[in-house]
């Protein structure tokens, strides 16, 4: 069954996906593009002027991009937003025809559930017709908030998005994040989950 699906997808055009890549300053968007594409992400950093300096060597200014290839079959184009509030307006740019959100929290700076709550509410209108995932980072340097209190908070909001505790920098993390985004983006794409890449070395494959 499998194979002869595959030997069908090989004359068919790949599938196409935008998602997009929002979060704060310093969740690890850049980082989990760069691990998704294996260092092939096109970025637009500068040398923090603010206080993102006291964190962080490089920032984004205007968008991350890359485009990773999963078998023949499914092509991700992916986009990352800058963090920084004072260039939010790029989200609604980055937005355009995009199918679904991926929201990275970073579990060791300010107020999580704040930030999480920021982006759901800027994204409002988008998810009433598109799905997100949040992928929560650094649980390394603070485990708390526990996923089961994320979820209670959600739940409080009235949300009910998937959230995995990540680490950007891994590429197992950052596509478990991805096959469950994609399960409700377009489950039957799913199957052609399957990174061509000898460096991308986890197929998750349904
Ligand atoms: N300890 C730890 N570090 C992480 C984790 N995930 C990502 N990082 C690091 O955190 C930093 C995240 O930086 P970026 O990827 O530039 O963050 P960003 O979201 O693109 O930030 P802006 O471009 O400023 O919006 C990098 O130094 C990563 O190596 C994690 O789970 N644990
Ligand atoms: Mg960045």
């Amino acid at each position: 069954m499998t194979r002869s699906v595959n030997l069908q997808a090989s004359n068919c055009q790949p599938r196409s996906i935008k998602l997009l890549f929002v979060g704060s300053s310093g969740s690890g968007k850049t980082t989990a593009l760069n691990t998704l594409s294996q260092g092939k992400c096109i970025s637009t950093e500068v040398h923090p002027s603010d206080s993102v300096q006291l964190y962080k060597r490089y920032t984004t200014v205007a968008m991350d991009y890359a485009k990773v290839q999963f078998s023949r079959r499914l092509q991700l184009h992916l986009y990352g937003s800058p963090g920084q509030r004072r260039f939010a307006f790029m989200h609604t740019i980055l937005r355009k025809n995009a199918q679904g959100l991926i929201i990275m929290v970073n579990n060791a700076q300010g107020d999580p559930f704040k930030e999480v709550a920021y982006y759901l509410d800027q994204h409002y209108d988008f998810l009433q017709h598109h799905q997100a995932v949040i992928g929560v980072t650094h649980n390394d340097q603070r485990p708390q908030p526990s996923l089961r209190q994320y979820r209670h908070f959600l739940n409080d909001l009235g949300y009910a998005w998937p959230i995995l505790k990540v680490d950007a920098r891994q590429t197992v993390d950052m596509l478990e994040l991805l096959s469950v985004l994609l399960e409700q983006v377009s489950p039957l794409t799913l199957r052609y989950f399957a990174p061509c890449s000898s460096a991308v070395s986890r197929p998750v494959t349904a």
